[in-house]
């Protein structure tokens, strides 16, 4: 497919590897969160019904990391965010990252479909609430006063991702799809790169420090850090 021209609507799916230069860890690479603890006990819900104290320590280790280590948007963030500002079609941003770095770099339209560190919800009153602060078993729900009932906003293995409808409403009307920083082995994520190509006439790009499980579905790849890949893609793109 050819590049869309500036009328299209474009969607961008971002993971782990566009926050790994700003100091945040990956999942999946040598030195990444799964290689320090295990995956089912901190990434799914029987993991925190069996130890939430387990859970709640490792949520608010990575959420003090994010406010309290001097972790800053990327030259990759603030491309995006200037993408959204000036490619008259519209951007949509869909993350699988739980960090708020897009936000700080400017971007308005971002779906987080993996939750929110600096959010938390209630198991029986279950809207969330912002919450940058550690969380612990025995903190109170502010709605219904009930101690045990909080966990973080994220999405945790065997659970739906959240904005799904909007994401694949978006998926099917874009004219470009660029996935960045994301290995392709976790789904639906993983697939949105199938459905473009099913349902849509859009050009896909993989931009990735390597290829990444899903390469080959797209009709081109570019690897290398995202902070430089993806300014330079923007510049591309914009300059038509
Ligand atoms: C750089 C870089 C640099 C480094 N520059 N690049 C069997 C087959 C198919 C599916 C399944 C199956 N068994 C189970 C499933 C489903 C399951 C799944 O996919 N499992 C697979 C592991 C097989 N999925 C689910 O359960 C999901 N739910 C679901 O499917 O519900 C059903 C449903 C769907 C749709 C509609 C209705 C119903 C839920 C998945 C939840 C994932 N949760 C986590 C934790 C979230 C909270 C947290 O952060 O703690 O999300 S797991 C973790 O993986 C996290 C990430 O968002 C996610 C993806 O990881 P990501 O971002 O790709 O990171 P990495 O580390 O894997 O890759 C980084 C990449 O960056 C690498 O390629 C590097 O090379 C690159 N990189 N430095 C550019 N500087």
């Amino acid at each position: 497919m050819p590049m869309p021209t500036k009328t299209h609507p474009i969607v961008v799916l971002t993971g782990a590897g566009i926050s790994k230069e700003s100091g945040l860890d990956t999942f999946r690479d040598k030195d990444g969160i799964w290689s320090k603890v295990n995956v089912e006990d901190v990434a799914t819900f029987t993991g925190f019904q069996r130890d939430p104290d387990q859970v709640h320590a490792f949520y608010n280790a990575r959420r003090r990391t994010l406010k309290e280590s001097g972790i800053e948007p990327n030259p990759a963030h603030f491309a995006l965010a200037r993408l959204e500002r000036e490619w008259p079609g519209g951007v949509l941003l869909v993350t699988q990252n739980i960090d708020d770095l897009h936000e700080r770099a400017g971007s308005t339209q971002v779906l987080h479909m993996h939750g929110e560190l600096n959010k938390i919800r209630c198991l029986d009153c279950d809207s969330p609430f912002v919450w940058e602060r550690d969380l612990e078993i025995s903190t109170l729900c502010p709605d219904c006063g009930r101690p045990g009932v909080l966990r973080p906003h994220v999405v945790w293995f065997g659970e739906v991702p959240l904005d799904m409808e909007e994401i694949m409403e978006a998926l099917s009307g874009c004219g470009l799809f660029i996935s960045i920083g994301t290995s392709g082995s976790v789904y639906p994520a993983a697939g949105f790169v199938n459905s473009v190509r099913r349902i849509g006439m859009a050009h896909t790009i993989e931009l990735n420090l390597e290829p990444s499980d899903a390469a080959t579905m797209f009709a081109e790849t570019r690897y290398g850090p995202a902070s430089a890949l993806v300014p330079a893609f923007v510049e591309e793109i914009l300059a038509g």
